[in-house]
């Protein structure tokens, strides 16, 4: 500390009072102490205090002033950052405050059920999702009979609700609380990709048994989540999973019923994901420990495309639903990192690390790894009613690296979607893979009418050579992975690849195939998958995943997966529905088939009734 010089003649000020050295340094200490201290007191006065408004810049006080101007009224409503005790702990340190600004810019656009529209608020208020309005913007009713269905097309929607029913009663009877069914020996599965949490099937089925009017088992369902649903579980969880199946399962299950407990539910477990976000770049890491607050770190290494690209619907909805910026301000992190990142002749590799932000081998594929990443992309931009050009741009750009650097046609005239190391092609399509044909038609929708013929063509020949993996194997249900090389079309060449789980991803592309075109081999060929599920796959108490597709005496895996009950019995029973059950205008299905609802920017509610 710089002591004033005393000047010739005329006495300090300490100096006349009498003070020496050490007693003056003390005294200079003591005052500059109480003057901070002073100032310090300012920022805790009450925000009204005229006081406060004195002394500090208007815009740190704005965010009281709800009723003063019509733009701080619009402050008031965006979503607030939770108090500053709660964030730093999850505050990713590549968070920007642009973010953040960007964030409310975008909040504070008008949209059907978007924070920030309604009267001013008092800003202290407590955050309410206005679910009235939100059902309000609907175009479409979510469920319901059409009288005038086809009585063909509907005893076969028919036939896969009871599909559905026995899956869930020998679930229930069996398995109730545990992950999964094993229906061979009648026991429940819990396995260690939940971290301690429970109940997966019941979570995952919530929906499906809502959409399908099996109201005795759909209270069922909520009855176990009510009260049996432990959030307050240690051990390590895969945060896909848990955001796929969980969170989506419970926003899904909110959004069709408006139940307080499945969105109070999504944001409590939404809250115990986000230490997994504190990286050097914000990157998250694919597994966390929910019992901890801290680091929570259970293992080392890259993260995964598919897994850290597939967060933006759900987290964006956390948002929506809680007033709280925090996850919207995650995934719009993990979106400019890998903007910024160089992607090798267009493409993202499926492994980047955390830490530095850069790739960490170029392994591409829009199967396992990558997959889901591509289809939140375009998903995003329709979920924003179209208005998130960002996303739309990084789809149709990484589309296009894709078609130029890894889609291919077989000497028989499949076309299919190799996958990329370093260059070199493997010439292989996963069953997850299969899933492409459907986002590629809905992206196709948008696109100029050249660029859409070109893509629904694109999308067709996929969907087509997926199902043709299906009809040449003998249980007329497609392998895990299929080849073309070496004389092999559309067939595993290997053992290990010959296993068929429940998957979803062929039923996926027919559903979106049916609905954009209308073509009735899609309806058909979802049938062939009906009949072949009753015959190789249904067992005494449940359906199982088998283990060769290519023989008629199959073995089971004895395992009823969750996806089964969310995905792929949905999507059977939505390719037999009219269209405007869970319209494709008002819902967008996460990546475990659960529907979440576009942000209807134009909406205008009705005027309120005297
Ligand atoms: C599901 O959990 C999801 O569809 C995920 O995106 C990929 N794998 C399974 C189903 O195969």
């Amino acid at each position: 500390m710089v002591l004033p010089r005393k000047l010739p003649g005329m006495p300090g000020w300490p100096a006349a009072l009498g003070l020496r050295l050490p007693q003056k340094f003390l005294f200079l200490l003591f005052l500059s102490g109480l003057l901070t201290l002073c100032f310090g007191a300012l920022f805790l006065l009450p925000d009204s205090s005229r006081f406060k408004r004195l002394f500090l810049p208007r815009r740190a006080t704005s965010s009281s002033s709800s009723s003063s101007s019509s733009s701080s009224t619009r402050d008031t409503e965006l979503p607030r950052s939770p108090p500053a005790a709660a964030e730093p702990r999850h505050a990713s340190p590549a968070a920007p405050r642009r973010l953040r600004e960007k964030l409310r810019a975008r909040n504070a656009a008008p949209a059907a059920h978007t924070v920030g529209t309604g009267a001013p608020r008092e800003s202290r208020a407590p955050f309410r999702f206005d679910y009235e309005r939100f059902r309000q913007s609907l175009r479409h009713p979510v469920r319901g009979e059409r009288p005038d269905q086809d009585p063909d097309i509907r005893a076969r929607k028919m036939k896969i609700k009871e599909m559905m029913k026995f899956a869930w009663d020998n679930y229930k009877q069996y398995a109730l609380g545990k992950n999964e069914l094993r229906p061979l020996t009648k026991n429940g599965h819990i396995g260690n990709m939940f971290g301690g949490l429970r109940g997966a099937t019941v979570v995952d089925a919530l929906d499906t048994l809502y959409i399908m009017e099996l109201e005795e088992e759909f209270q069922e369902a909520k009855t176990w989540v009510e009260k049996s649903f432990d959030l307050n579980v240690n051990g390590e969880a895969s945060l896909f999973e848990v955001n796929i199946r969980y969170i989506g399962g419970l926003l899904a299950a909110y959004y069709l019923t408006g139940e307080e407990v499945f969105k109070s539910k999504a944001l409590e477990l939404g809250e115990k994901l986000l230490p997994a976000f504190n990286t050097p770049t914000g990157i998250p890491r694919g597994v966390i420990n929910l019992g901890s607050w801290s680091w929570g770190w259970a293992s080392a290494g890259s993260s995964i495309l598919a897994e850290f690209g597939t967060l933006h619907l759900e987290f964006l909805h956390l948002t929506e639903l809680s007033g709280n910026p925090v996850f919207a301000e995650k995934v719009l992190n993990i979106r400019k990192v890998l903007r910024r990142v160089e992607k090798p002749q267009g493409l993202y590799p499926n492994f980047l690390s955390p830490v530095t932000g850069n790739w960490v081998q170029h392994h591409v594929s829009i199967g396992g790894l990558g997959d889901s990443f591509y289809e939140y992309l375009i998903k995003s931009w329709l979920m924003s009613d179209k208005k998130d050009s960002e996303a739309k741009k990084m789809y149709d750009d990484a589309l296009e690296a894709i078609e130029k650097h890894l889609v291919k046609k077989s000497a028989g005239g499949l076309t299919y979607i190799a996958e990329w190391r370093g260059g070199i092609l493997d010439h292989k399509m996963g069953h997850l893979a299969c899933f492409s044909g459907g986002m590629i038609a809905l992206g196709a929708e948008h696109g100029g009418e050249e660029k859409k013929q070109h893509y629904m063509d694109l999308a067709a020949e996929i969907t087509n050579t997926c199902h043709e993996s299906y009809a040449r194997s003998d249980t007329k249900l497609g392998p895990e992975a299929f080849r073309f090389d070496a004389g092999t079309e559309a067939m595993a060449t290997r053992l290990s690849e010959r296993y068929y789980i429940l998957r979803p991803e062929v039923v996926e592309s027919y559903v979106y195939m049916w609905r954009l075109t209308h073509d009735v081999k899609y309806r058909q060929w979802g049938w062939e998958v009906v009949k072949a599920l009753e015959k190789h796959c249904r067992v005494e108490a449940g359906f199982s995943g088998i283990r060769d597709v290519y023989t008629t005496v199959p073995t089971h895996d004895n395992m009823q997966q969750s996806f089964f009950l969310a995905e792929t019995l949905k999507y059977l029973y939505l390719l037999f529905c009219e269209d405007d059950v869970l319209s494709l205008d008002d819902w967008v299905f996460n990546t475990e088939a659960h529907p979440l609802p576009v942000n209807h920017s134009n909406f205008k509610p009705k005027a309120s009734v005297q």
